[in-house]
């Protein structure tokens, strides 16, 4: 670490998890770092307000735009993503809202992969679209579909990995590669992985988006985004999608809730990992499961990829029962100490039904064309002994 709270790149990441820009000696020897609650910053003189709000004198103006909390924030998930610079904002959708009102205009063409979350498709599809930004829409995992789409030449080439709802993975470093060739920028929405499992700047992409409501903040307490890039865009999207365009700014306590979280982000994801796997497997082998995805599985269709892009293959999986829509309805509602709700990465196991909940602001027709089905089952695997998750499946599969 050097005087500035910095630390080298070397440095592994979950040393930079808990210490990457905070200097304790900076704050009286404090161990962790304040919070600082303030709306607004004070200055000596009118003189040195205007050059802050010129952008001639670097200084905190007000918390909308930036704050030493989330300036700390920032620093870490930037170093931890491999990123120049990041942003923070109030939510997952307010940092996907944010960077995207600030790189499209009227006429861009916005390219997407087939699976997103339910409501960035509907930001994108029934939001976006109704200003004049065409969103088209691609396979992201068939390489000639890509090509194909590429040539109408999009400003943004825009996907998750693996995809919410259904794990489907996007090979980064391809995709990246091919749509760099005509110009257009790449955001990967890295919520379901996390920077622990994988870093996207590095494979290529040029934008990153979270929702730090999951994994980053991992105990379901607080709902966040951030966005990583260069400082350049970051700058950009600060000034612009934060501060004009969204105002979605993160409370300063929230962002404290974050740092805390990610100092076990390398714990929790490893523990969610593990116990993700030995869930899948026992689903795969009941009878009553039809079709079980998760990156680790040797049955995964992309299983290669998930080895060669994921550091672990995550806590999130998707199946599905051989009785259909209805059977996994009265399944989910059997559960006891699997929590049905929405949200994911966090310590309690959380399972839904996409098609009706976090997928249903897609219309029964986009849901068909983009592969939502009906009796698709979501579970995100917790922290709980391994033991209990199983238990709790299996006697909601019997009963
Ligand atoms: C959910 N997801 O899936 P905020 N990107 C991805 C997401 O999964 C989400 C967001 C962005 C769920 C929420 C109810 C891949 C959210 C949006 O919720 O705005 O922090 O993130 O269950």
């Amino acid at each position: 670490m050097d005087g500035s709270g910095s630390l080298t790149r070397e440095k592994g990441f979950a040393t930079r998890a808990i210490h990457e820009g905070y200097h304790p000696a900076d704050e009286g020897g404090a161990l962790t770092p304040p919070v600082h609650f303030t709306s607004t910053f004070t200055f000596p003189d009118v003189e040195s307000a205007g050059a802050a709000f010129a952008g001639e004198q670097p200084a905190h103006i007000y918390s909308r735009i930036s704050n030493p909390t989330l300036d700390l924030l920032e620093r870490r998930i930037a170093s931890l993503e491999g990123a120049e610079a990041a942003v923070a904002f109030a939510s997952g959708m307010g940092a996907i809202t944010g960077v995207l009102w600030s790189l499209v205009k009227p006429g861009d063409e916005v390219l997407v992969d087939q699976t997103l979350y339910g409501c960035t498709h509907a930001f994108l599809n029934h939001g976006l679209a109704k200003f004049g930004v065409r969103i088209s829409h691609v396979d992201m995992t068939d390489s000639a579909a890509v090509d194909a789409a590429l040539k109408s030449r999009p400003v943004i080439v825009y996907f998750e990995t693996p995809a919410n709802p259904n794990m489907r993975l996007i090979d980064i470093r391809e995709t990246a590669a091919k749509a760099h060739a005509v110009g257009a920028r790449v955001i990967v929405d890295n919520t379901y992985a996390s920077p622990y499992l994988t870093q996207p700047i590095s494979l290529g992409a040029d934008i990153i988006v979270h929702s730090a409501t999951k994994y980053l903040g991992g105990h379901g307490d607080l709902i966040a985004g951030l966005a990583c890039g260069t400082k350049e865009v970051m700058e950009e999207i600060r000034l612009f999608g934060l501060k004009d365009m969204t105002g979605a700014a993160l409370a300063p306590f929230n962002a404290m809730l974050i740092l805390r979280g990610l100092k076990t982000l390398p714990l929790r994801m490893r523990e969610h990992s593990a116990s993700a796997g030995i869930v899948a497997r026992f689903l795969e082998a009941r009878k009553e499961v039809s079709m079980v995805a998760w990156p680790g599985l040797e049955s995964f269709p992309q299983y290669e990829l998930a080895a060669r892009q994921m550091r672990l293959p995550g806590g999130m999986i998707a199946f599905e029962l051989k009785a259909g829509n209805g059977a996994a309805i009265t399944f989910m509602n059997r559960l006891n100490m699997i929590q049905r709700a929405v949200s994911l990465g966090d310590a309690e196991s959380l399972i839904q039904h996409p098609a009706s909940m976090t997928h249903s602001t897609y219309t029964p027709e986009e849901q068909a064309e983009h592969g939502i089905t009906p009796g698709l089952i979501r579970l995100s695997v917790g922290l709980e002994d391994v033991e209990d998750i199983l238990g709790d499946l299996a006697q909601a599969l019997s009963a």
